[in-house]
């Protein structure tokens, strides 16, 4: 059968023009990405035990802060939607942290990023004993 790898072959020219235009649309998300805390940003090593802090979220990029929430979540999965505004920058976001016992917390955040997208992401941190 000559004709087989043939049509074999035009098959594929579609399929590499497909995958080259995910790989352009990939390419331009990460340009203009959705938004990402920078957790190097985010220190809880001076948060004190029962005392009320804000902290500074910083992000990869800009945020739309008056469509954006931050919740404190607790191990049984209870969230408290907190206090936000606008940091320094457009990447910023300052939550306002209730006093809070020592131990394990996680931060949800559900961000607008300037290209429209909304990022809904958690991360844990810690509040040391005074020692
Ligand atoms: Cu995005």
């Amino acid at each position: 059968m000559q004709l087989r790898p043939f049509v074999v072959r035009s098959r594929h020219v579609p399929l590499a023009a497909v995958l080259l235009f995910v790989l352009a649309a990939l390419t331009t998300t990460a340009v203009r990405a959705h938004a990402v805390v920078k957790l190097e940003s985010f220190d809880d090593s001076t948060l004190k035990p029962h005392q009320a802090a804000s902290v500074s979220l910083q992000f990869n990029t800009t945020i739309h802060v008056p469509f954006s929430q931050c919740y404190l979540l607790d191990a049984a999965g209870k969230e408290t939607l907190l206090a936000t505004r606008p940091g320094d920058g457009q990447h910023r976001l300052i939550v306002d942290l209730p006093a809070l016992a020592p131990g394990a917390h996680a931060l949800r955040y559900r961000v607008l990023a300037a290209d429209g997208h909304y990022t809904d992401n958690a991360f844990r941190f810690r509040i040391r004993a005074e020692p």
